[in-house]
């Protein structure tokens, strides 16, 4: 298939990317290095050391052989992202350029508009794109489980049947999102389900959990391939932390008690997951949502497994409870239906048959690089006025659109 990823520079766009072309589909790549601006922009680094996309690209061909196309720029400017669409022609989009990190939005004002303009408009203008120039290509679009919340009820695949006053019908789920960037998801969600039902397009909404790990069979190939591993307080994620902490035998950062439950799936996962909604499109009109991920556990569960592998490495690591910086339960129900991927033929890699090799070792083989300032966290979700990112302007962009630093 000829597949546009679009993020495809970020940690999962640049899996998925390698493992498309891996796998004989004709990939392109568009992206405006945004990620890379918010690293100078917290004073952050990953801890695996990425080279540049064009250096990433050539090395990807000189060792299989196969041509990944560049597109530079920014989905949120229209003249660039149509034409690139009415270049590469692409029967699927694998939308994942946007501003993903929770507590990235709730920075303060300037943060939590550049986030729902950069997500919201980048996926507006990707629909009208789509619409004007290649009606029939199928939308693959990253969500995120965070536009569930955590109701009381189970949580179903996009959809639920509701009994009211003697009526029935089938309605989206309902949504209760926890940050400004999980909300921008939700926007998107209503936007793709709206252009299904008038222009009749075919998108995939994959609700995606938290991603860990960094290795896949096609990054690993060459050190140049490698791909990011987040550990700060902003764009890390709560298992890189947690592993990364260990290395250095730092207490473990629980937020709280702990209780909070969420959906967790491998890097290899997720990238098996979007060639399986590539390769079995929505019908036209059709608006699916699939739960993307393969395991819940609660945060204590996870520190709790964490700890027990570092040991194994005979590091020694306690357990902090933290005040807690957002506003989310610290205990509740959760059980999220994820049945549709499987259906579709995914085969889940577990996390306690790789927390070691896949984690814990890149964490300790990278340890030199590890900025131990980064494990607390700096951003309140109650504080409006966050003193986390430096006052500069992390976006150059044509169209008149908010950026973090200036208005
Ligand atoms: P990332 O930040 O590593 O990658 C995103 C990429 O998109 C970056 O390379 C960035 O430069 C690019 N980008 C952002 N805005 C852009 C714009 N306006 N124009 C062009 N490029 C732009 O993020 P990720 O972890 O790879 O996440 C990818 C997607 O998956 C996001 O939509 C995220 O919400 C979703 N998701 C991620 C996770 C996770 O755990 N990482 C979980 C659930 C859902
Ligand atoms: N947490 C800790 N300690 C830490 C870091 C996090 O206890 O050091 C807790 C958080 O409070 C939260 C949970 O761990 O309860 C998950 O936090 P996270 O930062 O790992 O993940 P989150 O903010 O939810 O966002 C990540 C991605 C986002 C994606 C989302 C999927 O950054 O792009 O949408 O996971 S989901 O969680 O299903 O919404």
């Amino acid at each position: 298939m000829r597949i546009c990823v679009l993020g495809g520079d970020g940690y999962c766009g640049w899996a998925t990317a390698l493992y498309l072309s891996r796998r004989g589909h004709r990939v392109a790549i568009a992206d405006n290095f945004l990620r890379r601006q918010w690293d100078f922009e917290l004073g952050v680094q990953t801890l695996t050391p990425i080279a540049p996309l064009a250096e990433r690209l050539r090395v990807w061909q000189e060792l299989t052989g196969e041509t990944i196309d560049l597109f530079t720029g920014d989905v949120c400017d229209y003249d660039f992202l149509s034409s690139m669409i009415d270049a590469f022609r692409p029967e699927a989009v694998v939308h994942f350029a946007e501003q993903r990190a929770a507590p990235y939005s709730m920075i303060d004002r300037k943060h939590a508009v550049f986030t729902q303009v950069n997500n919201v408009v980048g996926t507006l203008n990707l629909l009208f794109a789509i619409k004007e120039i290649v009606p029939d290509c199928h939308l693959v679009k990253l969500g995120t489980m965070g536009e569930y919340g955590t109701p009381n009820i189970d949580i179903e695949e996009g959809y639920i049947k509701i009994e009211h006053n003697g009526r029935s019908d089938v309605l989206p789920f309902p949504k209760q999102p926890g940050s400004f960037y999980h909300l921008s998801k939700v926007h998107d969600s209503h936007n793709i389900m709206f252009a299904c039902k008038i222009w009749k397009l075919r998108a995939t909404d994959l609700n995606q959990g938290v991603v860990y790990g960094t290795v896949t069979d096609e990054t690993s190939l060459d050190e140049t391939l490698i791909n990011r591993f987040d550990y700060d307080d902003v764009f890390g994620t709560v298992l890189n932390r947690f592993c990364v902490q260990a290395a250095t035998e730092h207490p473990l950062t629980v937020y709280g008690r702990g209780g909070q439950t969420r959906g967790f799936l491998d890097i290899r996962d997720t990238v098996r997951c979007i060639e399986l909604a590539c390769l079995n499109p929505a019908n036209p009109g059709e608006c699916r949502v699939y739960n993307q991920f393969t395991e819940q556990f609660s945060v204590m569960e996870l520190a709790q497994m964490v700890q027990a592998a570092a040991r194994k490495l005979g590091l020694n690591v306690e357990i902090d409870h933290l005040p807690a910086p957002r506003v989310e339960a610290e205990a509740h129900y959760y059980n999220a239906k994820h049945s549709k991927l499987i259906e579709l033929g995914l085969r889940p890699h577990y996390l306690s048959d790789s927390l070691l090799d896949s984690l814990m070792n890149i964490a300790i083989r990278y340890k030199d690089r590890i900025d131990i300032s980064l494990f607390l966290p700096q951003v309140n979700w109650q504080n409006s006025r966050n003193q986390r990112a430096l006052p500069l302007a992390t976006a150059q962009r044509k169209t008149p659109v908010a950026t973090p630093g200036g208005d």
